[in-house]
């Protein structure tokens, strides 16, 4: 399907529901939001859903939000790679019956009636402005903020390598719509709970490094998780502080798995080695700067393991 040719079917819908992505994060919630805003703002009727419910951190998109009361005739689904991924309970309920997959993964499991999936695109909210784009919509602010907390979230700020010129000009563009793009990002990227920057410092008290100093390595422990009380999901962003540090060419996360406190699950990330070459050695995988694998033994051994298998791949 074309840009044009998904422009022409969503101009086309009404009675929708618009599913994202369990555990929401700014794309899914930003996408699906900004869709269902769109099509309220010509006259249709459409609902948003996400298993877990949109996070406080999102109120600003979500306030004001109200189920409408309609019969659904389409089911769409934004920055969704695999039906699994809806979670409870809308993997059950909508699985089978999704019309139009909005996407950008690579990996999408091509699970919709139709689909368009954009690899390259930086964000499905990218996907999202560039339609109403072609729609001659005029977003409104609200619209807007929702697009651009994707576009922002999906480019880690604009910061990751992959973040295009066509990723800029939209948050251009947005801007001039009136988006709140210094708000958002204070709440995107700066602001964390008090018990995360105290289990960062904890965390971070366990760095190492490889002689070379292009090793570094961090270990998350389920004490650790447990006695700050931060919610697992907030973890992701501790993969990302080993290759803060200067000289550092690879970053190496080690999270004990709360089932099974004998494993851990790995993250590293890369400056310019292939993080997922890494990953495989240990029957993981992933991009080429972000990368996983699960690694069974205590902490000790797994973090020799892995900065070993690293550092030879320097
Ligand atoms: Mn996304």
């Amino acid at each position: 399907m074309t840009l044009e040719e998904l422009a022409a079917r969503i101009s086309a819908l009404d009675c929708v529901t618009i599913l994202t992505h369990g555990h929401p994060d700014g794309d899914t919630a930003g996408s699906g939001l900004g869709l269902c805003y769109y099509l309220r703002s010509v006259g249709k009727r459409a609902n948003v859903k996400n298993s877990d419910g949109f996070p406080a951190m999102f109120s600003y998109m979500t306030e004001g939000y109200e189920d409408m009361d309609f019969e659904e005739k389409t089911v769409v689904s934004v920055d969704v790679a695999d039906t699994k991924l809806l979670g409870s309970p809308l993997e059950e309920e909508y699985k089978d019956r999704i019309d139009l997959c909005i996407d950008h993964h690579f990996s999408n499991r091509n699970f919709a009636k139709e689909s368009y999936v954009d690899g390259d695109s930086c964000a499905t909210c990218l996907i999202i402005f560039k339609v109403l784009k072609i729609l001659g919509a005029k977003p409104d602010k609200r619209i807007a903020d929702c697009l651009y907390t994707g576009i922002a979230t999906d480019t880690g700020c604009f910061m990751f390598e992959g973040t295009s010129p066509e990723a800029h000009r939209a948050a251009a563009e947005l801007k001039e719509m009136g988006c709140h793009a210094a708000p958002i990002n204070r709440i995107m990227f700066q602001i964390k709970s008090r018990g995360r920057i105290l289990a960062e410092q904890k965390v971070i008290s366990t760095m190492r490094f490889t002689d070379s100093g292009e090793v570094a390595l961090i270990t998350i422990t389920n004490d650790i998780i447990d006695h700050y009380s931060i919610d697992r999901s907030e973890l992701d962003a501790f993969a990302g502080i080993p290759l803060t540090v200067e000289g550092v060419r690879v970053g190496i996360t080690l999270k004990q798995q709360a089932e099974d406190p004998g494993s851990y699950k790995v993250s590293i990330r890369t400056v310019d080695t292939d993080a997922a070459a890494i990953a495989a050695k240990f029957g993981g995988g992933g991009h080429i700067r972000a990368a996983g694998c699960t690694v069974k033994g205590d902490a000790d051994y797994v973090a020799n393991v892995v900065m070993q298998t690293a550092a030879e791949a320097l």
